[in-house]
């Protein structure tokens, strides 16, 4: 799991809106729509602003991120909900949580960043959130995706969590990690899991050749060169920082999700809510 660093999140507070409208853009759902159709969370469930976030910073482990409570805090807000930060962090910001009457609490140490319902009980993870907030964008961006081909990179939590939804899609795919073993192992399992076949062994060029989908969940830098792209590959990439090389064209921007917590954030919070 990549460590965000301040200057990742710093604008987040900021940007939020112009950040959604361009989402809406690219996709054709808002980032609230693509929470809502990732969970299956039927419409009118529930109404945002009747429910109490509390977001709290954690100290524990390599610390706290400058910027971050108040990153989520802004999405959570974006989205309607009734969202503060505590005041104190740790445990002190628990007890604060809970005597507020929140009914979600959202908190990161370096292990977990996690959104726990109160009231359901449910805890959901921001990493297999975010995979299956990304399939959501990704859905609603290119329509039925069966038969196309797709490469993930990255055979950890989220590129692993994505395989499998891709699978669900009857999508064919390919795997690449550096670390051949894990690459091998997430090939394998989705092959025995789904009986579909998983290339896997392949060089990154050879890897990305004819994919319409390029999941990138690493943390690897500027992997993805524009020549190794088709007019029409969509670039679906959770992985910080973002894997494109750095003077890609606008036409590749405009088929790339891409973003530090935005899509994360809001599908865990709906997860935990439906
Ligand atoms: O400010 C704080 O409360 C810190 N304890 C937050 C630490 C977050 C560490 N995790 C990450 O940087 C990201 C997560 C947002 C998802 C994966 N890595």
């Amino acid at each position: 799991m990549t460590r965000l660093v301040a200057d990742d999140i710093r604008s987040i507070p900021s940007t939020i809106g112009l950040y959604d409208s361009e989402l809406k853009k690219k996709t054709g759902s808002s980032l609230k729509e693509i929470a809502e159709t990732a969970v299956g969370c039927p419409v009118g469930l529930f109404s945002p602003g009747d429910v109490l976030v509390a977001v709290i910073p954690v100290t524990a482990g390599f610390g706290k991120i400058e910027g971050f409570p108040e990153a989520v805090n802004a999405i959570v807000n974006h989205l309607g909900f009734n969202s503060f930060i505590t005041v104190s962090p740790d445990v002190k910001g628990l007890t604060e949580a809970y005597d507020s009457a929140a009914q979600v609490i959202m908190l990161a140490d370096d292990h977990i960043f996690a959104a726990v319902n109160l009231k359901n009980r449910k805890v959901i993870d921001n990493g297999h959130a975010t995979a299956k907030g990304y399939i959501a964008a990704l859905k609603s961006m290119a329509g039925n995706l069966e038969g196309e081909k797709a490469l993930i990179i990255g055979a950890g939590q989220v590129g692993g969590k994505a395989a499998e939804y891709l699978a669900d899609l009857q999508v064919r795919m390919a795997v690449y990690d550096p670390d051949r073993s894990r690459e091998k192992n997430l090939a394998e399992r989705i092959k025995g899991q789904y009986d579909i076949p998983v290339l896997s062994g392949l060089n990154l060029t050879d890897a990305m050749k004819d994919c319409k989908i390029i999941f990138d969940a690493s943390p690897a830098k500027a992997i993805i060169r524009e020549s190794d792209l088709g007019a029409d590959t969509l670039i679906i990439a959770p992985g910080m920082p973002l894997g494109l090389e750095e003077k890609v064209s606008e036409k590749v921007i405009s088929r790339t999700i891409h973003d530090p917590l935005q899509i994360g954030v809001a599908t865990m919070l709906y997860d935990c809510l439906v």
